[in-house]
């Protein structure tokens, strides 16, 4: 077989055994390989109704046939597991080593069941894998048990690991990678904490089996020639996302105080010009030649690498008009392993609860201090700290209907950093991701304040599906960065060509996207298998952009109509095959081989 290694390592911590299987080759052809493989798993494997932190919960890591090879931006690795933190399906996309010597290494996949008794990590060295002690890397950070175990094993191996919220099981903790890249925002890292497991340490020796790679050279060369050539490039590489702030007040989206306004008066206190002024240097993933890891000196002088999603989080959304101090902040996340976008949600939450006085804690806006403390007392679940990382789903309940109202979340993944009081296309992006509101599967508000933004129409809901597709459907599972696509405009044909030589199967890109379509639906199956019900309200975006105007910028007293939402939700469901509640239809899950899902559904509902 050519493209993919066909095997799956296993490692039952509880047992301490390992083993590989083998991975029939019609599921690589129908799934790919990252998160289709990885949902494939799950589906297959987890008992139904799993707790996420039992030993029966499955920790995957995948890669596809893409990942890790001498393509564009091709480092990346998809991390997945039922999450703690929504209880459904949840996955990230770390770039990272990892993801190049786990394909040396033979693997598609690795997954990981059980528990340790005591901290352990695990060694892998092609067909060697060893469990081996953690307890001298427990309890460190990311980066000083990164040290530690590049001064063990040398720099020439692909490290995953978590922090200290990982080993206190904080539901939006995730798993950290070369100082600063991070992946599962729904609690990845929190299971590999319930598992006992501090790290990963992957070296690959072999080189993987390409069926054509005169032509995939060549391929390859021309795509990674026209990231070079395209008009956006220099700047891409001067502030890469951090570019988005600019954007993101101009258009009125830029989270602002727990996401009650789209535009912030300090924006430029935060934005990615600032940032070029006080820029070090970039980094970034493996085989990529658009870095775009813009790394500063924060306030207490250490590095930090900014993106967008961070700075918006932990600046314009709790207030914070100081891009050295938000980079410290964004600096600690990493250290401890916890998701940027969830902890900025959270502080803003509690921010407002507290202005609203319902908490007794002070937490001030933009008060950086108490900021600081509370993530230090989030990732070790302390005082306040140990409900802030149950999420704002949970820490909304707990403080009743009034704080229900402005906690942004959807099933529980708190939403990333775009505010849609003046984006409902974007609000249905966030609603239908099939990881809670995220936007990476769907990135439509880019296109949406370019027409008109205000409306509800069809041609907004077949773009969503289209760019589910290409981002959820086709990135995720090649397993390879999108951003030279969507930043740069690189040529999406190159992808089933570079697919097809590798594997030596032909792919078409519409071939790709019923791959999309069949991971998709297997995801929403695995959700409704695990919630036990279904409701169409699960894919409401957050109630504040229902309730609560906007009270400031040039859209002043607008917000989103239920009604109108619903109507677009459900032309979103009969463009899916879904029935009214969102439920995939059976004729829908036949038609993309899904027929052994079909009775499962029918018995959770009827
Ligand atoms: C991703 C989410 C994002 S999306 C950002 S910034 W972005 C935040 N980054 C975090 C971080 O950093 N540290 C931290 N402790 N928490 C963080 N949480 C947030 O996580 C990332 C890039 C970026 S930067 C984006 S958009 C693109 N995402 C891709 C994707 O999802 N799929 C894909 N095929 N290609 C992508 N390319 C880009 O990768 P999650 P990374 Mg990420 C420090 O993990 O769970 O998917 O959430 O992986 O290697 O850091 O690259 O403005
Ligand atoms: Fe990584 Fe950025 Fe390159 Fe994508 S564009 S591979 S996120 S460095």
């Amino acid at each position: 077989m050519h493209g993919w290694s066909g095997r799956i390592l296993r490692i039952d911590l509880s047992r301490q055994k390992t083993s590989i299987t083998a991975i029939d080759p019609a599921i690589l052809k129908d799934f790919i390989g990252g998160r289709g493989l990885a949902i494939k798993i799950l589906w297959d494997e987890l008992p139904r109704g799993v707790d996420p932190f039992s030993p029966y919960n499955k920790l995957v890591f995948a890669v596809g046939p893409l990942s890790g090879m001498p393509l564009p931006s091709s480092g990346k690795m998809i991390v997945a597991s039922k999450s703690p933190l929504t209880g459904g399906y949840g996955d990230g996309n770390v770039g990272t080593m990892a993801s190049v010597h786990l394909r040396k290494a033979g693997y598609d996949a690795i997954v990981i069941e059980g528990k340790a008794r005591k901290p352990v990590y695990i060694y892998i060295e092609d067909d060697k894998v060893e469990i081996r002690d953690a307890e001298h890397l427990w309890g460190l950070d990311t980066f000083a048990a990164e040290d530690k175990l590049v001064e063990e094993h040398g720099k020439n191996v692909g490290i995953l690991l978590i922090g200290p919220a990982g080993e206190h099981l904080v539901r939006y903790a995730t798993v950290i990678s070369m100082k600063g890249r991070s992946g599962g925002r729904p609690g990845m890292g929190a299971v590999m904490g319930s598992k006992k497991l501090k790290a990963i340490v992957i070296k690959g020796t072999k080189e993987p089996s390409v069926a054509d790679p005169e032509k995939l050279r060549e391929e390859a060369k021309k795509a990674y020639e026209e990231v070079l050539k395209a008009e956006g490039y220099d700047f891409w590489v001067r502030q890469g996302t951090m570019m988005t702030i600019n954007w993101s007040n101009e258009n009125s989206v830029l989270p602002t105080m727990n996401y009650r306004e789209g535009v912030w008066e300090y924006y430029d206190r935060i934005s990615g010009d600032l940032m070029e002024k006080i820029k070090i240097k970039r980094r970034g993933c493996p085989y990529c030649n658009m870095q775009c890891g813009n790394v500063v000196i924060d306030d207490i002088g250490e590095e930090s690498e900014l993106d967008y999603e961070n700075v918006a989080m932990l600046g314009s959304n709790i207030l914070l008009p100081d891009l050295r101090r938000v980079a410290e902040l964004n600096k600690l996340c990493d250290k401890l392993g916890l998701d940027t976008i969830s902890m900025g949600n959270v502080l803003g939450f509690l921010m407002e609860a507290s202005d609203r006085g319902l908490i007794d804690e002070k937490i001030g806006w933009g008060d950086y201090k108490a900021a600081k403390q509370l993530i230090i007392d989030t990732a070790y679940r302390r005082g306040l700290g140990y409900l802030a990382a149950e999420g704002v789903r949970t820490l909304s309940r707990h403080l009743g209907k009034e704080a229900e109202e402005f906690a942004i979340h959807v099933k529980g993944l708190e939403v990333s950093a775009y505010d849609c009081h003046t984006a409902p296309g974007m609000a249905l992006a966030y609603g239908t991701s099939p990881i809670g509101a995220h936007h990476k599967d769907a990135w439509l508000i880019g296109l949406e304040v370019k027409m008109d933004r205000f409306s509800y129409d069809r041609v907004k809901v077949e773009k969503l599906l289209f760019l589910q597709r290409v981002r959820g459907g086709m990135f995720e599972s090649l397993t390879t960065c999108r951003l030279p696509w969507v930043e740069l405009g690189v040529n999406l044909e190159h992808y089933p060509k570079m697919l097809s030589y590798i594997t030596g199967v032909t792919y078409t890109l519409d071939d790709i996207y019923t791959v999309g379509d069949r991971i998709y639906n297997l995801i929403r199956a695995f959700w409704i298998r695990e919630y036990g019900w279904w409701d169409r309200a699960l894919d409401y975006p957050p109630i504040r952009w229902f309730k609560h105007p906007l009270t400031k910028g040039p859209f002043t007293g607008a917000k989103l109509d239920i009604n109108k939402y619903d109507k677009m939700l459900s032309l979103y469901y009969e463009l899916r095959g879904w029935d009214e509640n969102g439920v995939p239809r059976e004729d829908t899950l036949r038609k993309l081989g899904l027929d052994y899902v079909v009775p499962v559904i029918k018995e959770i509902i009827g």
